[in-house]
């Protein structure tokens, strides 16, 4: 208990909103009235996790004392029994969050503080050029460049395929931020046609940009060992920052393929819950960024225990910043990206749209590609419930993706 302050936990809310696509966000509140909220939103699953904190979670944390971050922490991972898991782990992660924020509440320091301290002056991004043609991913890159942003990542829709991840074929919308698709849209795949087209993106974008603005690309798990190779070494000449998601690696060993025949650095892990996930491609060096999202790895403590982790084997962490994840992950990120030593780069598409705005606020700003995190206590982001209540949930999935003789595949 703090010596001024009563910090039991006396009220934990689950809220799933939809201002412009779902989120599944966590309030917790303590008896002296301050609260701290959280993220756990996962994507086109929100109601499994609402469900697992409002059923079983919250009422194990009413009572306990907000300080005990890591013993909270504990009891939820290990006293659970079902260790690990997407749903579990992004529980934990709103927890954990939420008790960060009200620990730098409560100190009166940002969080970035209680982590050690700043260890840069503000946060690096890349930001996403998608387009329909290289041509229109190059005008887009170029606008961002604009901008003010050093880094960038790039996706073209593949000839031949109608709507390729990152770019779809409606071209109406910005690839994740439909309000709702009530069931999975289906997406054709081509490796051969992937594969004879991603190079002329980025000699184009070299030829246009010159090279010192930094290059990533998302490959979206599609490939194998041998094939991600292949792209690997074709993507040499152009200098990548990373290439991300090269092929889905439950079987870490995969990545061992790919490092002997490359030097195109490798990036992962936007889908990890825990470090067991990455264990063996951080140990053995096989990847040079580790992508875990707060939201999805168990939040400040979950993921400054794998970039610590990762630190020792010259991996830098580059936390996921799609449009799933909330202008509060964005903020836990933000404040984990200004402390790590080991911080490479964070991902960057906005911090919302103009609903999400009336819903979260924040005293985070971007200015020439970095994200500046402010100075208020705890995170320094809140959450309107009231606003909140206008943008009911919306069931909504991610696509799935088909060869094109119906095989599934990896979206
Ligand atoms: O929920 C899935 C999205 O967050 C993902 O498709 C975005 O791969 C992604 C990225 O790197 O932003
Ligand atoms: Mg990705």
């Amino acid at each position: 208990m703090s010596k001024t302050k009563d910090l039991t936990i006396k009220d934990v809310r689950v809220i799933v909103s939809s201002p412009g696509r779902n989120f599944v966000t966590l309030k917790i509140v303590t008896e002296c009235g301050i609260h701290g909220i959280g993220d756990a939103t996962v994507n086109g699953r929100e109601m499994a996790v609402a469900s697992y904190l409002q059923e079983h979670v919250a009422p194990c944390l009413i009572g306990r004392n907000a300080h005990e971050i890591e013993d909270i922490w504990q009891y939820l991972y290990k006293g659970v029994y079902w260790r690990k898991g997407p749903i579990n782990m992004a529980c934990i992660a709103a927890v954990d969050v939420a008790l960060w924020d009200i620990k730098g509440k409560v100190a009166g320091l940002p969080v970035y503080e209680l982590l050690g301290g700043k260890s840069r002056r503000a946060v690096t991004t890349y930001a996403h050029a998608n387009g329909e043609t290289i041509e229109g991913t190059l005008d887009s890159a170029e606008a961002l460049i604009a901008q003010g942003f050093k880094a960038i990542r790039l996706q073209t829709a593949v000839p031949g395929l109608e709507g390729t991840y990152g770019v779809l074929g409606d071209k109406k919308d910005y690839y994740e931020q439909q309000s709702s698709r009530p069931l999975p849209p289906e997406q054709p795949w081509s490796t051969r046609k992937y594969m004879n087209s991603i190079e002329a993106l980025f000699r184009e974008a070299r030829d246009r940009f010159g090279d010192d603005i930094a290059l990533t690309h998302d490959v979206h798990s599609r490939l194998t060992p041998i094939e991600a190779a292949r792209l690997g070494k074709m993507l040499e000449p152009y200098d990548l920052l990373f290439l991300e998601d090269a092929v889905a690696a439950e079987n870490q060993d995969s990545y061992r393929i790919i490092r002997d025949h490359t030097t195109t650095p490798l990036a992962i892990g936007e889908i990890y819950n825990t470090i067991w996930d990455c264990k063996e491609l951080i140990q053995n060096q096989w990847i040079d960024y580790i992508r875990t999202a707060t939201t999805h790895a168990g939040g400040i403590t979950g993921v400054r225990r794998i970039a610590d982790f990762a630190a020792l084997f010259h991996v830098r962490i580059a936390p996921h910043g799609a449009p799933d994840l909330s202008p509060i992950c964005y903020a836990a990120q933000a404040h984990l990206g200004l402390w790590a030593p080991n911080f490479g780069i964070q991902e960057f598409v906005g911090f919302g749209n103009e609903v999400s705005d009336t819903v979260f606020s924040h005293d985070l700003t971007l200015k020439d590609g970095m994200i500046h995190v402010g100075d208020s206590p705890g995170l320094g982001v809140d959450f309107d419930e009231e606003a909140a209540a206008a943008h009911p949930y919306k069931r909504s999935y991610l696509p799935v993706s088909r060869l094109e003789d119906g095989t599934l595949w990896s979206w």
